[in-house]
């Protein structure tokens, strides 16, 4: 499992390989070699954790992420003070065609907290805001790509899906904030989606699929936690090439999911009272579970 404090040290790494990099175009550009004051350079960087309010680099993430939060008792006295109140609330990202009016509904009461775009940011968001284990039942956090809402009815989730485990209260309450975090780290940082099927196109090459995680979600209810991972599709089960490869991808994320970010090993059987398997269904067949309609909905589980 990757730890809370690898990302200070990476951050402060990715720092002075800038510097380097820096110096070295500086010394080609003047065709001698210069001495340059590494220590004294080195001292002018000021990550967000030499220096939480006057840091002077960042370092950006793969793409922009947005917080949201809902809580019905947001309003209340149990609810921890956080800054959240201090942050600019704006109005909803507009979808083609506008907001079906049950997203609407869904939406009006998930706030949105802020968006980032770099480690520093999102640190300083992360040490500023109330930890899961602290929250009061029924709140919930939602880390989405900035653009993208937090309801199945965004144009990036209606044919998707989601991985999720729910965890019981007591046996857990010590390390769902490390679970979170880690959830949190591993996908800004890109690890969750990764594509390990040798015969995919390359992440980086023009045919590459699209990332597929659209948002995850920590959810605080009365007996348990809910950590989620939502994709943006689901692996259909038709046999050809493309929905083999994205079920093994969707495979492979999950047994990451299991392993890095919650630390079981990948045998271990995690259901039980209140407490379920690492599993992926899709948003249509939960709502189907919900309506107990069907047969029961078909779910992956690693
Ligand atoms: P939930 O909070 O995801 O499930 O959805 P939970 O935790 O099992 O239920 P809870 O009652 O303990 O909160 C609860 C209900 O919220 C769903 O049955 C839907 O009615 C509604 N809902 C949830 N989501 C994620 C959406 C959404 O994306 N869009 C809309 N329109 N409704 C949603």
């Amino acid at each position: 499992m990757s730890s809370p404090s690898t990302l200070p040290s990476a951050a402060l790494q990715a720092s002075k390989a800038a510097l380097a990099a820096a110096i070295a175009e500086n010394q080609k550009e003047l065709g001698e070699i210069q001495e340059v004051d590494m220590q004294a350079q080195e001292e002018q960087i000021k990550t967000v954790f030499n220096d939480p309010k006057n840091f002077n680099v960042k370092h950006p993430l793969l793409s922009p992420w947005t917080l949201w939060f809902d809580s019905p008792s947001a309003k209340g006295r149990n609810l921890p003070p956080t800054p959240m109140s201090s942050f600019p609330q704006t109005p909803l990202p507009q979808t083609p065609g506008g907001l079906a009016a049950a997203a609407m509904g869904w939406m009006e009461d998930i706030k949105r907290i802020i968006s980032f775009d770099s480690v520093e940011e999102f640190a300083g968001l992360y040490n500023n805001i109330v930890p899961p284990s602290q929250l009061p039942p029924k709140a919930n956090y939602y880390l989405f790509k900035e653009g993208i809402i937090p309801a199945w009815e965004d144009e990036a989730n209606k044919d998707g899906g989601k991985w999720s485990i729910q965890l019981p209260k007591d046996k857990n309450r010590e390390v769902i904030d490390k679970m979170w975090l880690y959830l949190l780290i591993d996908t800004i940082g890109g690890e969750l989606d990764t594509i390990e099927d040798p015969n995919s196109p390359k992440p980086d090459t023009p045919s590459a699929p699209d990332p597929l995680i659209t948002g995850v979600i920590v959810s605080t209810r009365p007996q348990f936690y809910r950590l989620s991972i939502w994709t943006r599709s689901v692996p259909t089960g038709s046999g050809t090439p493309d929905d083999d490869r994205l079920r093994k991808r969707i495979e492979a994320m999950g047994r990451r999911f299991k392993t890095k970010v919650l630390g079981y090993d990948l045998s271990k059987k995690l259901a039980g009272p209140l407490a379920t398997e690492v599993e992926f269904m899709s948003h249509k067949d939960s709502g189907e579970k919900k309506s107990k309609n069907q047969s029961g909905p078909k779910k992956i589980i690693v």
